[in-house]
């Protein structure tokens, strides 16, 4: 594999050419797009450009994935959080904030239910919990306990999305048949990211994305888009995404959250992130980018899916009180983030779901094809 991030995305036939028109009709057709150009297109978006962006990367999905599109169910576990990230509407000292940890039996009840709605994988997702997060290493065995019966009662794959764990826990995860750990850096710019993920080691977080590949797992990365990210920024992370041989890429952009030190930052638009899932499936076109459901609710699908992206994240079973992360309450007891909620959305968009078999047949691959590559090339940013 390729060390030189550069020469993926720039092939020769491409340097040179200075016209973003045909640089993006060029990308249709596996020829890249150069970090500057990304960033001209990331900083004047000209609307009629932006079509076309946004076609090259649905050809690149096309190509890579056909119509068919993955489906996440989300658990939000335990919104109690030791953590307190500036963005995050469950940082610790958010009084604001619904706090609840959801028993074993009621997990495994919303696991059968998502599994039975057509769901490919459940994800558990919580804060850095006190409970789990233990002097002692027992902490995390309801954690553990829980994703093997997902796995043996549901025969899903499991990602594990619960803060940087020590590496003991990401072994006891990987052996419990965790396919993924999902671990989120928002930014690879140092500063802003002492100012996001206030008290917490960026190299840590890094690390144990590496330590988690090191161990058979795949690995979610993901960018915060609205935060006060350069352009540039975010370049720089695909770069960083790119030396983790990271299996699935994401960006969300930030929705600012009422008890929180940037609560009143101005809205951001949602285009930059769009921008960006673009961007990304040009760069990675074979790896996996959601369209989260957890920003701009149901609404918000078909932009995504329409810029290249082809999982649908934050499926959520209503009625069992469980909430979302950026938007704690967004379409779900209403039954909007369901796999029949977005069945109209994926329809108009060309798009179907993909089978449970597909899913499990493109992360035997990927384990297998770059898992042995990547634990070697994979580097800490
Ligand atoms: N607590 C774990 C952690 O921080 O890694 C896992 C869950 S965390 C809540 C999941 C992700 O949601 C964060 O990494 C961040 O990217 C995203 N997120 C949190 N608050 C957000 C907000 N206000 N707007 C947009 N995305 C947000
Ligand atoms: C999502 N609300 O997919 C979820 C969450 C955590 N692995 C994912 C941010 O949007
Ligand atoms: Fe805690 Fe995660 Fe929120 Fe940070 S983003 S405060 S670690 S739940």
């Amino acid at each position: 594999m390729n060390k030189d991030y550069s020469a993926i995305v720039i092939p020769a036939h491409g340097r040179g050419r200075d016209d973003l028109e045909a640089i993006v009709e060029q990308a249709a057709d596996n020829t890249g797009i150069s970090p500057a150009a990304m960033i001209r297109l990331l900083d004047s978006p000209a609307p009629g450009l932006l079509d076309k962006l946004f076609a090259a990367a649905r050809r690149q999905r096309d190509r890579n994935f056909g119509n068919f599109v993955f489906l996440y169910g989300f658990l939000y576990i335990s919104t109690h959080c030791r953590n307190r990230c500036g963005f995050c509407f469950y940082r610790r000292t958010n009084t604001r904030a619904i706090r609840y940890r959801k028993t074993r039996a009621e997990i495994l009840e919303s696991s059968r239910l998502l599994a039975r709605s057509g769901v490919h994988l459940i994800d558990l997702t919580a804060g850095e919990d006190p409970r789990f997060f233990t002097d002692d290493e027992n902490g995390f065995d309801p954690v553990i306990g829980i994703v093997q019966s997902i796995r043996a009662e549901t025969g899903l794959p499991v990602m594990a999305s619960v803060g940087v764990v020590p590496d003991m826990i990401l072994d006891r995860l990987a052996a419990a048949g965790a396919d993924w750990y999902a671990c989120y850096q928002e930014t690879h710019n140092r500063q802003l990211f002492d100012q996001l993920r206030v008290g917490q080691s960026f190299e840590a977080r890094c690390r144990s994305k590496v330590a988690a590949k090191a161990r058979g797992m795949l690995v979610e990365e993901g960018l915060l888009c609205g935060v006060g990210e350069t352009s540039r920024d975010l370049v720089n992370s695909f770069d960083a995404m790119f030396r983790l041989g990271a299996d699935q890429v994401r960006a969300m952009t930030f929705v600012p959250q009422a008890g929180t030190p940037m609560h009143d930052q101005p809205p951001s638009s949602s285009l930059r992130e769009m921008i960006t899932i673009a961007l990304m499936r040009i760069a990675f076109p074979d790896r996996l980018i959601p369209a989260s459901l957890d920003v701009d609710g149901l609404a918000g699908l078909k932009q995504r899916l329409d810029a290249g992206a082809n999982v649908v994240t934050s499926l959520v079973p209503p009625g069992r009180g469980l909430a979302g992360v950026a938007r704690s309450a967004l379409d779900i007891e209403d039954g909007r983030r369901t796999v029949e909620g977005i069945a109209p959305v994926l329809r108009t968009c060309g798009l179907q779901p993909a089978t449970a078999d597909q899913y499990r047949n493109w992360i035997a691959d990927r384990k297998r094809t770059t898992c042995l590559p990547d634990r070697r090339m994979a580097t800490a940013c």
